[in-house]
């Protein structure tokens, strides 16, 4: 059997062979002691790729954005977030159940929390109110398609929230992304935080992790709050070796999978049934509307996956196709070829 194309996201990368020998050869002891020496060489490489002054090694981004949540704040404080934020939308609740904080949701400008907007949200004291203590960020957006947060924007939104007494969080899941298309090093972006979690399992390829990074005191805190979420980990140094492997040669690459993105969303503009924006592909996820009567997202994707192509519906007349390091260009025209015929 063919191998499928799977487009669904860029979480299903598989490791390269580099990873596997360095994690067979990883120098290990046990993190919850801070005696595993690969974990904490990614840590300070971390550290230093973010312009921060520590790391700490999170088995997914899920946990570092809570833990993040949870450190920066305390029960009963609002966080004011993007309505389609990813840790509004997509983890369970963790903001509200473990870190007992109330969200409020701020509808973006693709994906981008202005300073008009925040201020508009911004409530001022009062004895009616919580205390408004964290402002999140996410960039580039996934709900918003990989959408880049321009740097001009994302600074004056955190001098903002600064000025007002706020913490700002950064979900930079796929901050390389968003350096590369906007021509910055990641560090530019995360200056404009105080703490930032990005992902080593998504892009860049490794098989598990991110990491969350911040001044020292912050993550002195934060790894008291990993341990108690489960998230101490032993000899860990065995994934992040591969971490390691990720941060030094996968970043540039990326640039390939925006180029494939690009080349996706132009050919599927032209299939009748199907609407694209080329225009707004900046990384590397294409958001496509199913517009043919009849065919929901849904069935289109279970129909695409009879034909070994994977991709997954986003809500009911979309679908939201990502590039990888594991699909070719060739992949991508094959995907096409495939698309156009169940569209017939
Ligand atoms: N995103 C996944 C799904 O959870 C939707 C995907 O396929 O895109 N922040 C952002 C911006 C993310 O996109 C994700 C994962 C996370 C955090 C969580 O990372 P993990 O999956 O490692 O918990």
């Amino acid at each position: 059997m063919e191998r499928p194309i799977d487009l669904r996201s860029d979480t299903v990368t598989t490791p390269t062979e580099a990873m596997r020998r360095a994690m067979a050869a990883a120098e290990v002891g046990d993190d919850v002691y801070q005696e595993d020496p690969t974990v904490r060489r990614l840590e300070a490489m971390a550290a230093e790729k973010m312009g921060k002054e520590a790391g700490l090694f999170v088995p997914s981004g899920t946990m570092g954005n809570a833990v993040a949540v949870m450190t920066h704040t305390r029960r009963g404080d609002e966080v004011i977030l993007e309505a389609e934020s990813h840790i509004y939308y997509y983890e369970v609740a963790g903001i509200a159940v473990l870190s007992g904080a109330l969200p409020r949701t701020v509808p973006g400008v693709r994906g981008a929390i202005t300073p008009e907007l925040l201020e508009s949200a911004l409530r001022g004291p009062n004895i009616h109110y919580p205390p408004t203590t964290l402002l999140c960020m996410e960039n580039t957006h996934n709900r918003a398609g990989g959408a880049v947060i321009p740097l001009e924007t994302m600074r004056a939104t955190s001098d903002l929230a600064h000025r007002r007494g706020l913490a700002v969080h950064l979900d930079g899941a796929r901050i390389f992304n968003a350096a590369i298309a906007l021509g910055v090093p990641a560090a530019a972006i995360a200056a404009t935080a105080d703490s930032v979690m990005f992902c080593l399992s998504k892009g860049l390829g490794a098989p598990v992790g991110s990491v969350l990074t911040g001044t020292r005191a912050f993550i002195e805190r934060a790894r008291k709050n990993r341990k108690m979420l489960g998230g101490g980990m032993r000899q860990a140094g065995v994934i992040a070796a591969a971490g390691i492997v990720a941060l030094e040669t996968m970043v540039d690459r990326l640039q390939e999978d925006h180029e494939n993105a690009r080349y996706l969303a132009e050919n599927l503009a032209e299939i009748p049934g199907l609407v694209v924006d080329p225009a707004t592909v900046q990384t590397n996820m294409v958001m496509c509307d199913v517009v043919k009567p009849g065919l929901s997202a849904e069935e289109l994707s279970r129909r695409l996956r009879e034909r070994q192509v994977l991709v997954n519906a986003n809500g009911p007349s979309r679908l939201r196709f990502v590039t990888h390091k594991d699909v070719s260009r060739a992949d991508i025209a094959r995907a096409l070829e495939i698309i156009k015929d169940v569209m017939v």
